[in-house]
């Protein structure tokens, strides 16, 4: 068996390479999540390479986009079907391997993601998701993490402090980010821009932290394991990382955020990881299977997940068809007396889809009594109740939007 630290160079290796032949992107957050990245993939996360859709598959959303060739180059190495090809044309038109992932669950991309932030706030909804459709269905069918990697930038942005407020007040207990905490964006080191106290932020609005070395692979083994533990607050493992890790002169600077190492430092680089200099896409023996194996956890899971699925009743059958299934309904036009306005009409149109579709869930930002965005019959979607189909998301419009794409992207559901 290799070592995890050769696995974690080759992720390096592929992702500066991927850049450098596009002659454009981004190597420097691939090297400094590498490490983390590689616990998470081959300790924690259940997924099946086999069968990305899975429906009770862990859900993974990389938020800070731009880092895309650490995903591709996770899931070509875990056997998904990104192949070494779609590595090489990374960044060309028409490849599966843009700059930014785009959606393609069927190759475990599970949303895209490159405006920061929005992607936090994705993953916020999928975690809601999950919440609802257990209290749903029960543990047995549903039972799985959402997890993330976020960026400075991502934790800048608004959208991630509304999201992180009502993910916080939900109490989601099942949700985990990593923050690559390298101090540098594009401008600079973070003390120009962004200085505040991240873990106190988070902490207040009611999530478990922990903050890691993020090249200490057994600190974030534990800090995982942590995370895991905390069942009644989402968590942010807060890891010190090095952008561009493992290049000899860019390393933490801004330089290697968004342009190719060269081909000098990229030299430079692989001889200090023991690659050689010149061979691009390097995979040394033993690494597919190395991550193969770490599928298996996820492959098992599913194993037994299919193996329970398939004992359900014919009445639990017919109820999981009508979430995750296509559903056809015939909507009848509501009868009013007299004038009605146009929200209030919908309103009662809302409540006939919800009569139909049970999947159907929404929500208002503060403001029900107005847009009438609500079930009728139903309860709200709180710590409490977590089958309450009226999500109540707070004067917090930005993250209800990315929210809803969460809850949609899971599946099961139709927000
Ligand atoms: C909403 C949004 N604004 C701006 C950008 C452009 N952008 C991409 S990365 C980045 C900041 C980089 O800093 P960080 O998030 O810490 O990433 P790192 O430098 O660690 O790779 C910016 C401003 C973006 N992708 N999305």
């Amino acid at each position: 068996m290799i070592t995890e630290q050769l696995a974690v160079s080759t992720i390096k290796g592929l992702a500066i390479d991927g850049v450098q032949k596009a002659n454009s992107g981004h190597p420097g957050a691939p090297m400094g999540m590498a490490d983390f990245a590689t616990v998470l993939w081959t300790k924690f996360l259940n997924v099946d390479p086999d069968d990305p859709t899975w429906p009770d598959r862990d859900r993974f959303v990389l938020s800070n986009g731009h880092a895309s060739m650490l995903l591709y180059s996770l899931l070509h190495l875990s056997g998904f079907p990104v192949t070494m090809e779609d590595l090489r044309q990374f960044r060309q038109w028409g490849s599966h391997t843009a700059g930014h992932p785009e959606i393609a669950q069927a190759r475990g991309i599970e949303m895209t993601t490159g405006p920061l932030g929005q992607g936090f706030a994705t993953a916020v909804g999928m975690a809601i998701a999950e919440e609802h459709l257990r209290a749903v269905f029960g543990p047995e069918l549903v039972n799985h993490r959402t997890w993330g990697f976020v960026s400075d930038g991502d934790l800048m942005e608004g959208i991630s402090a509304e999201a992180a407020s009502l993910a916080g007040h939900l109490g989601l207990g099942k949700l985990t980010f990593y923050y690559d905490d390298n101090h540098i964006t594009i401008d600079g080191n973070t003390s120009i821009t962004f200085t505040e106290d991240v873990a106190g932020r988070f902490a207040a609005a009611g999530w478990h932290t922990v903050s890691v070395d993020g090249h200490d692979r057994v600190a974030i083994e534990e800090a995982t394991r942590e995370a895991l533990v905390v069942a009644d607050r989402p968590s942010l493992i807060i890891a010190r990382t090095h952008i561009g890790n493992g290049a000899p002169t860019k390393h933490d600077t801004p330089g290697v955020h968004g342009s190719p190492l060269g081909e000098e430092e990229l030299r430079a680089t692989k001889e200090l990881m023991g690659f050689p200099p010149d061979e691009p896409f390097y995979v040394p023996d033993g690494v597919y299977e190395f991550f193969s194996k770490a599928m298996d956890r996820g492959r098992a899971a599913h194993a037994a997940w299919e193996e329970r699925f398939g004992r359900i009743d014919a009445a639990t059958s017919e109820r999981w068809a009508g979430y995750f299934g296509a559903v056809s309904v015939r909507l009848e036009a509501p009868e009013f007396d007299g004038k009605i306005a146009t929200r209030a009409a919908a309103g009662k149109v809302f409540d006939q889809i919800a009569e139909k579709v049970p999947g159907f869930i929404g929500g208002a930002a503060d403001l029900v009594a107005s847009t009438k965005t609500a079930i009728s019959f139903s309860g709200g979607f709180s710590k409490e109740d977590r089958a309450g189909r009226n999500i109540h998301y707070g004067i917090r419009e930005h993250a209800m939007g990315a929210i809803t794409n969460g809850l949609a992207v899971h599946g099961g559901l139709r927000p």
